[in-house]
């Protein structure tokens, strides 16, 4: 993968020759711990930084810097900086920040819901661009229909009551209990 190019300037006369012509290599480089093999390698005779390994992982390391050397045909040197940042892509999945959500609701004025939600929850996530999907696993336990997942606007998911709530109803006063998802996969509709 092609990072940058490197360009140094020399102003000695290109007509003189070979003392104009610049060779480019990389003075400082990183080393991938794992392997020992340098993370970045240069065309000498263009100044073309490549990836010399397979993957770059942002959430391991976001920033590098390389120092890269021009030389002349004359052998004086010119030295850069490289700085490279690697951009994020959402190869992370997001996990909520706590494994079970409680919260206590009043019972439904007949058949009239409630706009508001009952319980907002949170999750972590790595990556800095993500696109959440939050929804109530159907069958997953008593209350599950009763109940639906929406997402808001700064990435949390909010729990909505979609069927009338009853105190009357023993089996509804000893609560619900039922899993949510999140998953942040962008999924394509087709429509017909
Ligand atoms: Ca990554
Ligand atoms: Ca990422
Ligand atoms: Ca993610």
């Amino acid at each position: 993968m092609v990072v940058m190019t490197m360009t140094a300037v020399d102003y000695d006369d290109p007509a003189e020759g070979t003392n104009a012509k610049l060779i480019y290599s990389i003075e400082k480089n990183v080393i991938e711990e794992e392997t020992g093999t340098p993370i970045f390698e240069i065309e000498s005779d263009t100044g073309v930084i490549k990836t010399a390994v397979c993957c770059l992982d942002r959430e391991r390391t976001p920033d590098y810097s390389i120092q890269v050397v021009a030389m002349d045909g004359g052998g004086l040197k010119g030295t850069g900086t490289a700085s490279i940042r690697v951009k994020d892509i959402n190869d992370m999945p997001p996990q909520f920040t706590k494994e079970e959500w409680l919260t206590e609701v009043d019972e439904t004025d007949g058949a009239n819901l409630p706009e508001t939600p009952i319980l907002t929850v949170t999750v972590h996530d790595e990556d800095e661009t993500n696109k959440f999907q939050y929804k109530v696993i159907e069958n997953s336990g008593y209350g599950a229909d009763k109940f639906t997942m929406v997402r808001n606007n700064d990435g949390t998911g909010s729990l909505k009551i979609v069927q009338p709530l009853d105190y009357e109803d023993l089996l509804q006063s000893n609560g619900f209990r039922f899993r949510i998802q999140v998953n942040d996969k962008v999924i394509f509709y087709l429509i017909y």
